[in-house]
């Protein structure tokens, strides 16, 4: 578990009196180290819809307080559409599917603390077999929370952007661990397309050699391309349009096309922006150029990059790109909960 860079601002570096972690266990278990909150639970054996989210973007993305104000507006976003948002992250050493709203604020006001760590596939083992020793808080990614939405019986998992391939690829050889969690778990993820900071084109070359379905909602018959997060279009033409939420669920349920094809991987459904909180691509690409060579400059490298940008693009945009991250965010998690009412209408 690597360290904040220096320049990462470390808001609250201290619990607020009312957060103790170890006090939030009681939950039902999946097994000896995670837990799946009863609503959660009985969502998934009631077939009401249920939505994943992330939490990495609550440690690592946004500063305290705004993201316990997102993970709480991402939460009535998803219950005004009828479906149950299931929050995945670790709290004291234990993974949760399923947050309530004082844990959500515990985890989010621990943001920047060396104990609440970034967590992605390799690190879930770490975080939770190192309980008796350190007790971590864990943002999860979206490779994270895929696997733990798949150990739950989730399909559909809402997010802000995609994990992709680093500029300067191959210098270092970085590429997002979400990419290759897309090729072997069989999750629906619903996303703005993937960060303008990162090398767009070969990340759609990854996803294609991993075998990942994408497809960007749109109207058929016109030329519809990949969204670049900030703004609702990049240069990529999108493989495949999605005209529904309907659409979409017709690829992720059971019995369902790729099912029968024997595949076990997951689905990339892309939401652009909406327009009124788009930056335009003109706008943010200095920035974004800027915020890239800063890091690489700073030597700021592995899971500390992303969050690094993101904080120097908002820092340089005064916090003009807060809104637009928390506008697209909010729009996945509406457009996951259609996704997930249709998904159990199939399946009902
Ligand atoms: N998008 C954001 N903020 C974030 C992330 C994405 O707007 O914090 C996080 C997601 O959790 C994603 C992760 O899975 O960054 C990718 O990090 P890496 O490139 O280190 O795999
Ligand atoms: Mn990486």
């Amino acid at each position: 578990v690597s360290r904040l860079p220096r320049h990462f601002p470390r808001i609250h570096p201290i619990l607020p009196a009312s957060c103790n972690p170890r006090s939030y266990s009681k939950a039902p278990k999946l097994n000896k180290f995670v837990q799946i909150s009863e609503e959660v639970r009985g969502a998934l054996t009631s077939k009401t819809p249920v939505v994943a989210l992330e939490t990495a973007i609550y440690t690592h993305g946004f500063p305290y307080p705004d993201n316990v104000d997102l993970a709480i507006k991402v939460e009535a976003a998803i219950r005004e559409g009828g479906a149950v948002p299931a929050t995945i992250g670790i709290l004291d050493g234990i993974a949760r599917v399923g947050f309530s709203q004082p844990e959500l604020e515990c985890l989010a006001s621990t943001a920047g603390q060396k104990t609440t760590v970034k967590v992605s596939r390799r690190d879930l083992p770490f975080v939770v077999g190192m309980r008796h020793k350190t007790a971590y808080n864990g943002g999860t990614t979206i490779a994270g929370t895929m696997l733990l939405a798949h150990m739950a019986g989730i399909k559909v998992f809402a997010t802000g952007g995609l994990g992709g391939v680093h500029r300067g690829y191959p210098n270092p050889m970085d590429v997002s661990a979400d990419l290759m969690e897309l090729g072997r778990t069989n999750v629906a993820v619903i996303s703005a397309g993937s960060k303008a900071f990162l090398d767009l084109e070969n990340t759609f070359e990854v996803l294609e050699t991993q075998g990942v379905f994408v497809g960007t909602f749109g109207r058929a018959g016109t030329k519809v391309m990949v969204p670049a997060f900030y703004s609702r279009e990049s240069h990529i033409i999108s493989p495949n349009i999605l005209e529904s939420p309907g659409d979409a669920a017709g690829l992720t349920m059971t019995p369902d096309a790729s099912h029968a094809m024997g595949l076990s991987s997951g689905q990339l459904f892309c939401n652009p922006i909406p327009e009124e909180s788009e930056i335009p691509e003109k706008d943010i690409n200095k920035v974004i150029s800027e915020a890239v060579e800063k890091a690489r400059h700073e030597g700021v490298f592995g899971k500390d990059q992303t969050p690094y940008i993101l904080n120097e693009i908002k820092e340089v945009t005064k916090g003009a790109s807060l809104p637009a991250n928390i506008a697209l965010v909010l729009n996945n998690a509406r457009m996951g909960t259609q996704v997930a009412q249709e998904l159990v209408r199939f399946e009902k």
